[in-house]
């Protein structure tokens, strides 16, 4: 309903910097060259490969911490960059799908959506609330604190997050949930209701992004942050396929593969399940 066509735009963002663990800017290549693009052309999408953006310019600045931030600079000027090329694409009618890489990008890939779709909404499929601001967190790694800079952008992004599959959420990101009254579906409420219940709720352009790491470790290994106690292969392609059926979906995120962190069977094994879920969501 708010795409022109079935256009698709890949965007693979191959970035260092910004997690202490590196290699989690490998993730898009694993996945492109397992042959996500074809993978897509045979669901009958025209797929625009926009390439493996690279920020190496943008690597090489002198970057201290500002406060508890790691990368500051760096992250704020990828995500503006991102912005740019996922807006781009969506202006088009096209449905951009961003594979990485570290969460933070998602503060790019989701303001770039509201420029195509300002009334878009979002569901963040993670381990993990995303929401420490600069205060709250402990780690000073921004892939942990996307949607509270999101927040902060202010009116623009009011219907904003729904949470599925949360299940290690820090004590002041608990208290931001609850203090801006955003609906969290954790991992309880997937066991209680089942997981098809906890998706029937969207009526405005959808944003999906997707952290691998919502998933269960022993579907997918190679992330940076696992958590036991998580979806099932099935939980996780069964949010994909109902978003999609809902005709809603206008972007994507595929988040923090990271191939660095396991052997070569894990690797496979999950750069296998991020090409089975975008498919899913792309029909
Ligand atoms: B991910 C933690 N809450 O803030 C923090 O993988 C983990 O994008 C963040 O969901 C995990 O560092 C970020 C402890
Ligand atoms: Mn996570
Ligand atoms: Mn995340
Ligand atoms: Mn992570």
């Amino acid at each position: 309903r708010f795409l022109k066509g079935k256009t698709a735009s890949v965007i693979a963002m191959k970035l260092t910097r910004k997690q202490p663990r590196l290699g989690v800017d490998r993730g898009p290549i694993y996945l492109v060259e397992a042959g996500l693009v074809d993978q897509l052309k045979e669901l009958g999408w025209n797929v625009n490969f926009d390439g493996h953006h690279q920020f190496e310019e943008i690597t090489t600045a002198d970057d201290p911490p500002i406060g508890k931030l790691k990368n500051p600079r760096f992250v704020s000027r990828v995500c503006e960059s991102v912005a740019q090329v996922v807006g781009g694409h969506a202006k088009k009618g096209e449905l951009p799908v961003t594979l990485g890489g570290d969460h933070s990008l998602a503060m790019g890939t989701i303001s770039g959506t509201l420029d195509a779709h300002p009334n878009a909404c979002v569901i963040w499929i993670d381990a993990h609330a995303d929401i420490n601001t600069s205060e709250t967190t402990e780690s000073g790694n921004i892939h942990g604190m996307p949607v509270s800079f999101l927040l902060g952008l202010g009116d623009k992004v009011d219907e904003f997050a729904w949470y599925i599959g949360l299940r290690d959420i820090d004590a002041g990101e608990k208290k931001i949930l609850k203090d801006n009254k955003i609906r969290a579906f954790s991992m309880h409420e997937v066991d209680k209701y089942g997981i098809g219940k906890v998706v029937e709720m969207a009526d405005l352009p959808i944003h999906l992004s997707f952290d691998v790491d919502a998933l269960d470790p022993s579907v997918a290994p190679s992330t940076g942050t696992p958590v036991r106690g998580g979806l099932t292969f099935r939980e996780g392609h069964y949010i994909c396929e109902a978003l999609w059926e809902t005709g809603l979906l206008v972007a994507l995120d595929l988040m923090e593969v990271n191939p660095s962190l396991a052997d070569a069977a894990s690797v496979k094994q999950t750069v296998a399940v991020g090409c089975s879920l975008v498919r899913s969501a792309l029909g």
